[in-house]
């Protein structure tokens, strides 16, 4: 079976209003297992490169200036197709889009306030987890793994 690694971040928005356990307790609850973890303020340079496929996008200055005004909590989250399923667990990019049950439909009004990170595909998560954390994840088995696959 092939198990993937996403990034996922709680984004400045979501730390402040308190979502950080409801989210992480959304994916330990599906089954995911974390396997790397911190609550950290990036500065502009870092967000800046986390984002660089939206550079000329009008929004940019706004996004980075949202981005770099708290901490955020950067985690991996390891998994069978967990790249897919954290952005169906995450809802649409606007929150108007997302449906009820995903954390964006439940928790958040507006796009530019959208509570969560998800990476979009295995090559992207790979070169974000290597952006956010250089110094390696955390290996270990979850004691729940033979009952959550088959
Ligand atoms: P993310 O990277 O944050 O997971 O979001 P995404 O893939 O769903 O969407 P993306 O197009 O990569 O946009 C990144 C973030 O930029 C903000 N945004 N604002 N004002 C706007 O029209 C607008 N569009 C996007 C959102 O915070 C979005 O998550």
């Amino acid at each position: 079976m092939v198990m993937e690694r996403t990034y996922i971040m709680i984004k400045p928005d979501g730390v402040q209003r308190g979502l950080t356990g409801e989210i992480i307790k959304r994916f330990e609850q599906k089954g995911y297992k974390l396997v790397a973890m911190k609550l950290t303020k990036p500065s502009k340079e870092h967000m800046e490169k986390h984002y660089a496929d939206l550079a000329n996008k009008k929004f940019f200055p706004g996004l980075i200036e949202y981005m770099t005004s708290g901490p955020v909590c950067a985690m991996v989250w390891e998994g069978k197709n967990a790249v897919l399923e954290g952005r169906k667990m995450l809802g649409a990019t606007m929150p108007s889009d997302s449906a009820m049950g995903t954390i964006r439909g439940d928790f958040c009004i507006e796009v530019g306030r959208n509570i969560c990170h998800g990476s979009d595909a295995v090559e992207s998560a790979n070169h974000e987890i290597g952006m956010w954390f250089p110094e390696g994840v955390c290996e270990w088995t979850r004691c729940d793994e033979k009952s959550l696959y088959e």
